[in-house]
């Protein structure tokens, strides 16, 4: 290239251009672009899946507090970090605990393999406070992973960014046993520790169906961190779906954020259930108790509660986890398992209106939910107004009516309203689900409020 080509008004345009660019995404400017999705079928074999298992567990079950929450106050550090030597779960069993996430009609199960407390459920090079440390020994997410696999139950760890013990992490709770740091924490060095072991993890465990992040709010984290972290787990395993945890977009408990603009690919509410969105995807998280960690006599949701949040999740178009916690000698508590098998027995009859469907048309209400799939509408009545339940109408013609598993439904369609009724002696206990044929695809009906 000539001396006079170079300095051409072209090629200084060009040059200020690219430097502009480079100084942009050396700013770490939020781009867009920069954040690697989803792939779609990924997303989607997991909305058809709905219902999967949370566990919150680990050393912290000893003392029936609240996981990493307890870790200070009312449990004194010291007693808290030391936990673990006492830990042994000798009834643990993978099999028991796959087996009751089947038997509840669970499809996938996330579990904490380390927990804002940093204590790790797997045997890991990268750290002595994990479950090789223990009396117990045995690897917990192996055998959890091998059972899954066995049994066909989607796996992925629940993974906490902020590590109150991991001194690098240095937020102000975050000083570890013995640790007096002579240096300034130094958050790179907490990412690689975090990459090394979520990489670790999938190795010898993988592949996940996702990477449950939690723990993004606080200060060391940034918005540069999620998108680069979002980015080394969809490299690590392209189909992979990552919660929008990884980084700073989730408005409070209500969980949901602007994806595009944050990374993840679902919203995460929780101890609520989201509500009505096709655009976003989400999944809420709730305890089946009240306690995220086992309890002793926590008070245990019922059977009705446990269903309405199932069917107003799926009505809301979301997905849910419903988390236990296992009691320190290994086993989910007998009364919770009951619940469990309970939702898996209605699950049994009804599963064909949550399963590989989507929320609405009708959005959720006081009356209860609907969802649909192909040209099918399923109407969850969970609240009766009187005789006849009265919802807007829908530019679609209702070709026939009746009950899931029979009885009969009777339905009157006008332009402005559909009028449902099901005499009281064939109305479920708990919900009535009416199935609705209509002449073309349910899924394409504008949704419509239905208060
Ligand atoms: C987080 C965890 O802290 C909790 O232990 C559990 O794992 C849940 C699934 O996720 O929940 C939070 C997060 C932040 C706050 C409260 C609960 N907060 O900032 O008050």
């Amino acid at each position: 290239m000539s001396p006079t080509n170079a300095f051409s008004p072209f090629f200084v345009a060009l040059f200020v251009a690219t430097a502009t660019l480079a100084q942009t995404l050396a700013a770490g400017e939020p781009s867009a672009s920069s954040i690697l999705p989803a792939q779609p079928d990924a997303l989607q074999k997991w909305q058809e899946m709905r219902f999967g298992m949370f566990i919150h567990w680990g050393p912290v079950s000893l003392t029936g507090r609240e996981i990493g929450w307890s870790r200070g106050k009312p449990t004194p550090r010291e007693e808290y970090d030391n936990l673990y030597k006492r830990f042994n779960p000798a009834q643990f069993s993978a099999e028991e605990w796959v087996s009751l996430a089947k038997q509840t009609g669970m499809k996938y199960m996330v579990l904490t393999s380390k927990h804002h407390d940093g204590f790790c459920l797997w045997d890991s090079q990268y750290t002595d406070y994990d479950i090789a440390s223990t009396p117990f020994g045995r690897d917990v997410i192996k055998e959890l992973t091998d059972e899954c696999k066995r049994q066909g139950i989607a796996f992925g760890p629940y993974y906490s960014i902020l590590d109150w013990y991991q001194p690098d992490y240095g937020e102000s709770r975050g000083v570890g046993p013995g640790y007096e740091l002579d240096r300034q924490p130094d958050i790179r060095k907490h990412v690689d520790y975090v990459k090394n072991q979520l990489q670790e993890l999938n190795q010898k465990y993988g592949p996940f169906h996702v990477f449950w992040f939690d723990g993004e709010w606080e200060s060391p984290w940034t918005h540069e961190m999620g998108v680069d972290l979002n980015n080394f787990c969809r490299r690590l395993q392209p189909d992979v779906l990552i919660n929008n945890r990884v980084d700073k977009g989730r408005r409070g408990m209500h969980g949901m954020f602007q994806p595009g603009e944050f990374a993840g690919d679902y919203g995460t509410p929780e101890q609520r259930v989201g509500t009505f969105d096709r655009s976003v995807p989400w999944e809420t998280c709730m305890t089946i108790c009240r306690q995220w960690a086992w309890k002793p006599n926590d008070e245990l949701k019922s059977l009705q509660q446990c269903l309405q949040v199932l069917v107003l999740t799926a009505g809301g178009d979301g997905n849910l986890l419903l988390n236990v916690g296992p009691m320190p000698d290994g086993r989910i508590e007998p009364r919770q398992a009951d619940r469990l098998r309970e939702m898996g027995a209605w699950l049994q009859e009804n599963g064909e209106s949550i399963y590989g469907t989507r929320g609405g048309p009708f959005e959720p209400g006081k009356w209860g939910a609907s969802t649909c799939k192909g040209k099918t509408i399923y109407l969850h009545v969970l609240n009766w107004p009187g005789d006849r339940l009265t919802l807007p109408g829908i530019p679609a013609k209702i070709t026939s009516a009746q009950l899931l598993g029979g009885g009969s439904a009777s339905v009157e369609q006008s332009d402005d309203s559909i009028r449902v009724e099901v005499s009281p002696e064939n109305r479920g206990e708990i919900d009535t689900v009416v199935v609705l044929q209509v002449d073309r695809d349910a899924v394409m009906i504008p949704p419509v409020d239905a208060p």
